[in-house]
């Protein structure tokens, strides 16, 4: 099984196709890790590189980003361990005005296949609903992604209102992103930050003390 295969049905937003073909790849031998490391992700990048070309617009990426979705689907049973205690609790959001869940879902899987529980809040989430999660139920760690640069102050924000509600006493705060970098992480005080899900998983043990 070629990868490329993958990759040009993520491209042709041929959802049905990367399903048949993931499956495929992992009946073959193919680790869910390498199906999206040399596939799924790279295709996305192509996506993105194409829409800033002016050859790709918003409905060519949408349907894209559902063929990948596909293709996790398939992985993400196979990701998932069965874990009788949780490494730690994570509630996960994408931040307000921001629709980009694809990256955040990942991590979300990573982080759940490595033993952690999460609290997923969903895509577009509002400081005060942050402030919610939290005020319900404790987590271990708040994990906040940004896609676009214009999105990037709701992490700010958000971080603000949990300091104000008092809440960030005990809870680390995990960012990522494609557009961030340890630089912001430190300008907005937030605890970690990972380039990709498998560093968020490394991280995130790093931060609840099992790294
Ligand atoms: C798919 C996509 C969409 C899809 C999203 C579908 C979905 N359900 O997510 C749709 C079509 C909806 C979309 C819409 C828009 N998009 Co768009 N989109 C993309 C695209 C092509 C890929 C993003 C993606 O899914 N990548 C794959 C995943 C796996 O990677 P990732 O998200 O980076 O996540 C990884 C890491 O960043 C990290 N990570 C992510 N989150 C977190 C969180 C934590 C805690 C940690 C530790 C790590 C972590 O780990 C992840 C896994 O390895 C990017 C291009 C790009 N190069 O990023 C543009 C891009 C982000 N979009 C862009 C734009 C402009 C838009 C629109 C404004 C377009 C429009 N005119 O309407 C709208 C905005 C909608 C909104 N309000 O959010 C721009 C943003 C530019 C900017 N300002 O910064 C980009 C960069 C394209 C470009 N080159 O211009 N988009």
């Amino acid at each position: 099984m070629d990868v490329r295969e993958i990759y040009d049905a993520v491209l042709r937003g041929d959802g049905t196709s990367v399903e048949t073909l993931v499956k495929q790849a992992v009946a073959e031998g193919a680790t869910p890790q390498q199906v999206i490391a040399e596939s799924l992700v790279p295709a996305m990048a192509e996506v993105g590189a194409r829409f800033e070309r002016a050859e790709f617009f918003v409905p060519e990426m949408l349907i894209a980003s559902r063929a990948m979705q596909a293709g996790l689907g398939v992985l993400r049973p196979l990701m998932v361990g069965e874990q009788s205690t949780a490494v730690g609790r994570v509630a996960m959001g994408t931040v307000q005005g921001d629709m980009h869940d694809l990256g955040k879902n990942l991590v979300c899987t990573m982080l759940e296949g490595a033993g952690f529980e999460i609290v997923d809040l969903g895509a577009d989430v509002a400081p005060e609903k942050f402030v919610a999660a939290l005020q319900q139920a404790k987590t271990d760690i708040v994990g906040m992604s940004a896609l676009m640069t214009t999105t990037m102050p709701a992490m700010e924000r958000t971080m603000k209102a949990l300091a104000k509600a008092g809440l960030l006493d005990g809870v680390k705060v995990l960012v990522g992103g494609a557009p961030l970098s340890q630089e912001y992480c430190d300008e907005i005080g937030a605890n970690g930050y990972a380039p990709d899900a498998s560093a968020a998983v490394r991280k995130a043990s790093e931060l609840v003390g099992a790294g």
